[in-house]
């Protein structure tokens, strides 16, 4: 009898076995999903001519102006690309050719511009001199060769890719203030002439900040939501009327770096926020003027016009008033101190003075009333600000 089955420590043993193949079958699975979908983190920085580098997040706006030339860098903590042979580089002043560099294992590539120089892992990129936006991609590979492909061509393969990095390049329109005020038909309007006899202080003293801006951003449905900055994206600082349609913009960078510095500064206050919510950014000089025909009396030469003024509100909870700061469950001028401490160390800090006014109220057609901080990065010291009780337009 005993003979017909199989003694019960085999089964076990057969049993085990079975189960270590299944669990190893798993594991190995596991390892190969993994291994795909790790990307190997790239950090991306650009650099002006004559400026210190700038650290960005990947898909992050770099505004240049037409064929305007930057250096463009990608590290990784794993390891770093070793040095490319600059013989190899070819150069193109055609937008149609796809440069593609594997320097030991990084590549890039290019949907218009001219690549002037590769480095080891950077490059020295020419913007192109069409106003629009440009894709700069720095993928890292496995494999290390090199090869200068046509986009017909486009066999370049996908597999084996351990990141990328994306520099999203966006060349501005120029604007022409002789002109009749308008950039591809949107109409921006006509900009107070600083150099008229009878401007008024601070214009008479400034007259270089209050020259119109020299160039202009396109914010379409496609591009609105791309970041400018680490917490920012392009249609903040856009009209609140304006942000479904396509439609142009002034942005000073120091404006975007000094929201970020703000908001740095009131999370090293202790709160805990995720950023500041702009209510008010670029106004063009149209705007200003269909503001005040609703009886909301923004200054003819309001620093909203010149791209480099935002007015924003704290709002964590999301009901489009600025939120209690230091949940005294009021909202007053100890709120509103809280920020102005935060602005005024900023400027200290960075030695860039500008305005900062304290508003209690804030009119708009498609905007609740709300306390709300406007600051600027103008260059020099300015404070205003309205009571309580009695409130302007800021
Ligand atoms: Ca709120
Ligand atoms: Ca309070």
């Amino acid at each position: 009898m005993k003979k017909k089955f199989l003694p019960l420590w085999l089964l076990f043993i057969l049993m085990w076995f079975l189960l270590f193949i299944q669990s190893g079958n798993a594991q190995s699975r596991g390892k190969e999903i993994t291994q795909k979908s790790k990307l190997i983190p790239l950090s991306g920085s650009y650099e002006k001519t004559g400026g210190s580098p700038v650290s960005v997040q990947t898909g992050c706006i770099i505004f240049c102006e037409p064929a305007e030339s930057l250096k463009m860098t990608v590290t990784t903590d794993e390891f770093m690309p070793p040095e490319v042979d600059l013989d190899g580089s070819k150069m193109s002043d055609s937008g149609r050719i796809y440069h593609v560099m594997k320097g030991g294992s990084l590549r890039w590539e290019i949907s218009r511009g001219w690549l002037e120089k590769f480095y080891s892992n950077g490059i020295q990129y020419k913007a192109p001199l069409a106003p629009g936006s440009f894709k700069v991609s720095a993928l890292l590979k496995e494999e290390s060769n090199y090869s200068v492909m046509e986009p017909e061509q486009n066999a370049l393969a996908e597999h084996n890719i351990l990141g990328t990095f994306v520099f999203n390049v966006m060349v501005m329109y120029p604007f022409d203030r002789e002109g009749s005020g308008v950039i591809e038909g949107y109409p921006i309007g006509i900009y107070p002439n600083e150099e008229a006899e009878d401007v008024r202080e601070p214009i008479a003293s400034h007259k270089q900040a209050y020259k119109p801006p020299r160039y202009f951003i396109k914010v379409t449905p496609e591009n609105a939501m791309a970041l400018v900055s680490d917490h920012f994206v392009l249609s903040d600082f856009s009209p609140l009327g304006e942000k479904d349609k396509e439609h142009f913009i002034a942005l000073a960078p120091s404006l975007v770096q000094r929201l970020e510095d703000i908001l740095s500064g009131l999370k090293e206050k202790g709160l805990n926020l995720d950023t500041l919510k702009i209510i008010r950014g670029y106004l063009s000089p149209n705007e200003v003027e269909r503001l005040r025909r609703k009886n909301i009396n923004i200054a003819v030469f309001s620093r909203s016009i010149y791209g480099d003024s935002a007015t924003f509100i704290i709002d964590k909870n999301q009901d489009d008033i600025m939120d209690d700061l230091n949940n005294d469950k009021t909202l007053d001028k100890k709120d509103m101190d809280i920020i102005e401490e935060v602005v005024q160390s900023v400027e200290s800090r960075t030695k860039l003075y500008g305005g900062i006014g304290i508003y209690y109220h804030f009119y708009d057609p498609v905007h609740k009333d709300t306390p709300c901080v406007q600051i600027d990065t103008r260059g020099w010291h300015s404070r205003w600000g309205d009571s309580p009780d009695e409130g302007n337009a800021p």
